[in-house]
């Protein structure tokens, strides 16, 4: 099913002609309201004018997350703060949040591309969303939430965390569709196990989770798990929140990117130019209907492609492969580029080992060091040391193998690594520079 068919199924010309115009518009009105835009066009000596085409969003300088950081906390709001009715942020790991706002149209197209994008996994009038993302300056919580109400489906503010309680909300309530972390969601299975519940006789029929990294193996756990179709959906709270894009259920196979309000490009992370339609790179966007903090040629640092060829499920929406990983997140271990969702595949592949797993990164005088730690599962667990030995053997050479890199693994017991609500902690970096 469709949501809003008259424009998720626009003709790609109409489509892009329809962008050109709001790129226009969004140009000429961040040039006069907001001072980094107008300083960092001349700069580049662009004026609003000269975007004629598409293509000239070329000559446009890129906006980073630093430059949110330097107009903390609402220097890149392109109206006054009595116009915003909304202000989120999120974290990093270090220092203060990014801070975005939004109007009353913000949360309207908001909550229509949140509609889209549950309409789009399935869900429908009728359904009970449980969404168990966080509430709060996340906007994974508040964003699915007002995509639920606007489908008209009876949504259960969860939040995250207190398994136990979701789980029983989940049978006593009949939830059909599941809204969190990938992560929490198998945490929830796990808990699920543990207290004798059969969570094949809950009614969930769907899952949409995002927020993280996660991988087709991660996936195939989870469907297989929590008995539910696993839908990806993508998001950034720098350029909404959830919903900027999402895997549509017919195909399953790539993130429908809502065009008519963001234009993508994929960059080379290292020279910035823009790469041929279908090369693996990283996602820039350009928020083209945005009044409270609208930003052009955002570098999201996530990796991804987009995918040219046309869904069969009739959106002419383009997709964008299942992100990969961030450029920031990517590890150089001792010269080699690692994403921790490769080594995540290389381990869902490997039976006895369960889910949940973390990365230790570490400099023993100049070298780089590399330790996986991974959970066994129970039956695994009490093997005989050999047996131990030769799995944690195996994970080594496989992932040396496939990623050309050297590390030490730990097999751990089950459940000692931390479980997450929200978003998962994969990495620990202990190298200092
Ligand atoms: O995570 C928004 C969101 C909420 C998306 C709920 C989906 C569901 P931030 O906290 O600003 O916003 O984090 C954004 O998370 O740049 C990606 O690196 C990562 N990310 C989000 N969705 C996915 C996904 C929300 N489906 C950052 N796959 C992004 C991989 C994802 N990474």
């Amino acid at each position: 099913m469709i949501w809003n068919d008259e424009f998720e199924t626009l003709p790609r010309e109409a489509l892009e002609a329809l962008q050109l115009k709001r790129l226009r518009q969004v140009v000429e009105k961040v040039y006069a309201t907001v001072p980094f835009y107008q300083r960092k066009l001349n700069q580049a000596g662009v004026t609003p004018a000269q975007i004629k085409s598409l293509d000239d969003l070329r000559r446009i300088p890129f906006t980073l997350k630093q430059d949110m950081r330097d107009s903390y906390p609402y220097g890149l709001f392109a109206v006054p703060l009595e116009q915003i009715v909304r202000i989120h942020a999120s974290s990093g790991t270090t220092g203060k949040p990014t801070v975005v706002g939004y109007t009353r149209r913000d949360i309207d197209n908001w909550s229509e591309m949140m509609a889209r994008s549950l309409t789009a996994a399935g869900a429908h009038k009728g359904d009970v969303i449980h969404n168990a993302y966080g509430y709060g300056l996340f906007t994974g919580g508040l964003g699915a939430h007002y995509g639920a109400e606007r489908i008209g489906a009876s949504v259960i503010p969860m939040s995250g965390g207190n398994t136990r309680k979701q789980l029983m909300i989940m049978q006593d309530f009949g939830s059909t569709v599941l809204t969190c972390t990938p992560s929490y969601s198998l945490f929830l299975a796990e808990v699920a196990a543990e207290e004798g519940i059969d969570i094949k006789k809950l009614k969930l029929k769907v899952g949409v989770f995002g927020a993280e990294p996660w991988s087709e193996t991660m996936r195939a756990e989870i469907e297989q798990k929590l008995h539910l179709k696993a839908i990806d959906i993508y998001g950034l709270s720098e350029i909404m929140g959830p919903g900027v894009g999402i895997e549509c259920i017919e195909a399953q196979k790539g993130l429908h990117v809502w065009e008519d309000h963001f234009i993508p490009e994929i960059i080379h992370p290292d020279t910035g130019e823009v790469l041929p339609l279908g090369e693996p790179g990283e996602l820039v966007i350009t928020t083209i209907t945005k009044e409270g903090i609208p930003l052009l040629r955002y570098r999201t640092r996530d990796i991804t492609r987009i995918i040219p060829e046309p869904c069969i499920c009739g959106r002419t929406h383009m997709r964008i492969e299942r992100l990969s990983g961030r450029s920031d997140d990517m590890l150089i271990i001792r010269g080699v580029n690692v994403f921790p969702s490769q080594i995540e595949s290389v381990l869902f592949n490997i039976k006895g080992v369960e889910p949940h797993y973390q990365l230790i990164v570490d400099r023993d005088g100049t070298l780089d060091t590399l330790e996986v730690r991974v959970e066994v599962n129970e039956q695994t667990f009490s093997d005989e040391i050999k047996v131990l030995q030769t799995l944690s053997k195996k994970i080594r050479h496989a992932i040396k193998e496939m990623l050309g890199v050297t590390c030490q693994v730990r097999l751990v017991e089950p459940k000692t690594i931390a479980r997450s609500e929200g978003k998962a902690q994969r990495v620990i970096d202990n190298r200092t520079s």
